[in-house]
């Protein structure tokens, strides 16, 4: 067995949003979603099952992982150890995991999902298991709901699935990373950690919010209507479908009870800004994620415009630049 694999997976930003889940332990969503991976925003992870080893060892950004961090980690590994032992009846000993992202983590910049894409697929490859992308997906999807989407490049949809086991739930590509001339700019208002993570959230929001079952019953709505539009190669409709998504997305959250803020004021001052922008006539559209930074979508065109605008304007940290990305990649056997 070649027990070593190291991967890169990218990051991805969801045009139709996720939030909900069907089932917390397998981490079914409730919803299905669409999202754009990103060409500058990656996670880089080597995985070294070692004979003899008894436990996992992780180390993130590097640094030793704290122990919540590790034993998510490990958790996972023990899914890959399971589906080992199914196949080959044998037993996988302790991993080595060496993870690193190039961008701030846990502040709404979907570093769960690169993370858990990367750690699926070279956990997997680490282990000799050759299964298929969609397999993947639904391994993938267990560690983090976005991360199925983090294994394909381009413009993705996961499924949310009807089947109890979760094996119809997988994520797969609606379209190439080439298929659109689109950038997409992320506006880094905050590099601190957010308060309420993502299945915290999630997880009150389902409890609580009296919104949850319109915000499931209209899903498959804002799906096809994405579908088509990209289909279409219809900027425009992809970009107000966007904004219509991201939006019912937060208005569920502040629904929860007590509500869930991700947005800090300089959040909302771009989001105007954004509408302003549109109003003059260059076409850019916002979304954003469970953290305060505000990503546009806009033809790669009108980039460097939208770019002196932003870099002039104090509530922004820094500009990250991205365009639709790869899928995951070997970058060392
Ligand atoms: C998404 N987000 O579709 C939505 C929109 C954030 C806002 O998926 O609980 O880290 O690990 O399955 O994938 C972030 O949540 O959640 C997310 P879990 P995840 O991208």
């Amino acid at each position: 067995m070649d027990n070593h694999c190291r991967v890169i997976a990218h990051s991805n930003i969801a045009l139709i949003k996720y939030w909900g889940k069907r089932d917390s332990l397998l981490n079914l969503p409730a919803v299905g979603s669409i999202s754009v991976t990103l060409d500058t925003l990656f996670t880089d992870t080597s995985v070294r099952f070692e004979p003899g080893r008894p436990a996992d060892s992780v180390q993130l950004n590097n640094l030793q992982a704290d122990e919540p961090e590790r034993l998510r980690v490990s958790r996972f590994l023990d899914r890959i150890r399971l589906i080992y032992k199914e196949i080959t009846g044998q037993i996988l000993p302790g991993a080595e995991v060496i993870t690193a992202n190039n961008f701030p983590t846990a502040a709404g910049l979907a570093s769960s999902a690169s993370a858990f894409a990367a750690l699926a697929y070279a956990g997997l490859k680490a282990a000799g298991l050759d299964l298929a992308l969609r397999e993947v997906s639904i391994l993938a999807r267990q560690g983090s709901g976005s991360a199925a989407r983090s294994l394909f490049g381009g413009f993705v949809e996961m499924h949310r699935g009807q089947l109890p086991d979760g094996s119809d739930a997988f994520a797969e590509q609606i379209l190439t990373e080439t298929a659109l001339n689109i950038n997409v700019l992320i506006l880094v208002t905050s590099r601190q950690k957010k308060k309420t993570g993502s299945t915290e959230g999630m997880n009150l929001t389902r409890d609580t919010s009296p919104y949850y079952q319109a915000w499931s019953d209209s899903a498959e709505a804002d799906l096809a209507a994405m579908r088509q539009a990209l289909q279409d190669a219809d900027f425009t409709r992809i970009g107000h479908l966007a904004e219509f998504s991201c939006l019912k997305m937060h208005a569920l959250a502040m629904s929860a009870n007590p509500g869930i803020i991700y947005w800090s004021p300089a959040t909302l001052h771009l989001l105007q800004q954004v509408r302003e922008i549109r109003a003059s006539g260059i076409e850019a559209y916002f979304t954003i994620d469970a953290g305060p930074q505000v990503k546009i979508l806009c033809r790669e065109k009108d980039a460097p415009a939208l770019l002196q605008i932003f870099q002039n304007d104090s509530a922004v940290e820094e500009i990250i630049i991205t365009r639709p990305g790869p899928g995951v990649r070997i970058v060392e056997p």
